[in-house]
């Protein structure tokens, strides 16, 4: 079942902080009371790649705060938990958020999760429980800091499928801005929990069209089953519902 169908069986998909969003960056309210960001991330702690079934997603070792997301809007250590991207079966879409209307062809998402909580399971459904950070991805050069990942996928083209991911540093992915866009939404895949403080890049990151072929190359579906290529696996814009979404830059 699509996005459409997911309010029948999580009734939260019509709920007051629904995620993603169009970004108007007209509305958007520069805020200088926000802090900047501070990743500290180590290499050491990513430990697998896993084909969930909607997407890829690269998993780290998360019992100490070795791995971190603290500043910006948030406050207390958040730990890196897993990342993942969001993409079309074109060029013309494939991000979940969009600014001033504009779809990018992909969306990186790194969940991290607040240590005020014990688990990221016990986090997942408190309002200040998660912080994801949003990276848009355009058309350009290759970027040789996806190329690892993307190396991976040929061993977990389908559904279920995992693989040893290790040393690698997720920091290299993020663009030379962090100037950011924030505001109060929801997971964008069932449950839809409304547990997440959103902080979405203004800069993206490039990707050549060769390596957008290779995330497209990836299976909705498992060994055996008809193959059904992994496209078109984001949420469209759901409404503000008066939300104010603040800017870390004028
Ligand atoms: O789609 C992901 C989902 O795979 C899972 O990672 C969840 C958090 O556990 O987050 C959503 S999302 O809101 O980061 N897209
Ligand atoms: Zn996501």
């Amino acid at each position: 079942v699509g996005p459409d169908k997911w309010a029948d069986e999580y009734p939260v998909a019509n709920g007051p902080r629904q995620s993603p969003i169009n970004i108007v960056t007209r509305e958007a309210q520069f805020d200088p009371s926000l802090k900047r960001l501070k990743l500290q991330y180590d290499p050491s702690n990513a430990k697998g790649i896993l084909n969930n079934g909607h997407s890829f997603q690269v998993d780290f070792v998360d019992d100490t705060d070795s791995s971190t997301l603290t500043g910006g809007p948030i406050s207390g250590t958040y730990r890196l938990k897993q990342f993942h991207f969001h993409w079309g079966a074109t060029d013309d879409r494939g991000s979940e958020h969009t600014v001033n209307g504009i779809k990018f062809p992909c969306e990186l998402h790194l969940v991290h999760w607040n240590t005020k909580y014990p688990s990221f399971g016990e986090a997942a459904d408190k309002p200040d429980g998660l912080a994801v950070i949003g990276i848009f991805l355009k058309i350009g050069s290759a970027n040789p800091r996806l190329q690892k990942v993307l190396d991976a996928l040929d061993a977990i083209k389908t559904k279920g499928k995992q693989t040893t991911f290790s040393n690698f540093d997720a920091r290299t992915l993020l663009p030379g801005s962090l100037d950011y866009w924030t505001y109060d939404g929801s997971l964008t895949t069932p449950p839809l929990l409304e547990s997440v403080t959103w902080i979405v890049l203004r800069e993206p990151i490039s990707v050549s069209p060769a390596q957008m072929a290779k995330f497209r190359s990836l299976l909705f579906t498992g060994e055996g089953e008809p193959a059904c290529c992994m496209v078109d696996n984001y949420r469209p814009p759901q409404l503000l519902k008066g939300r104010q979404v603040r800017a870390s830059f004028k």
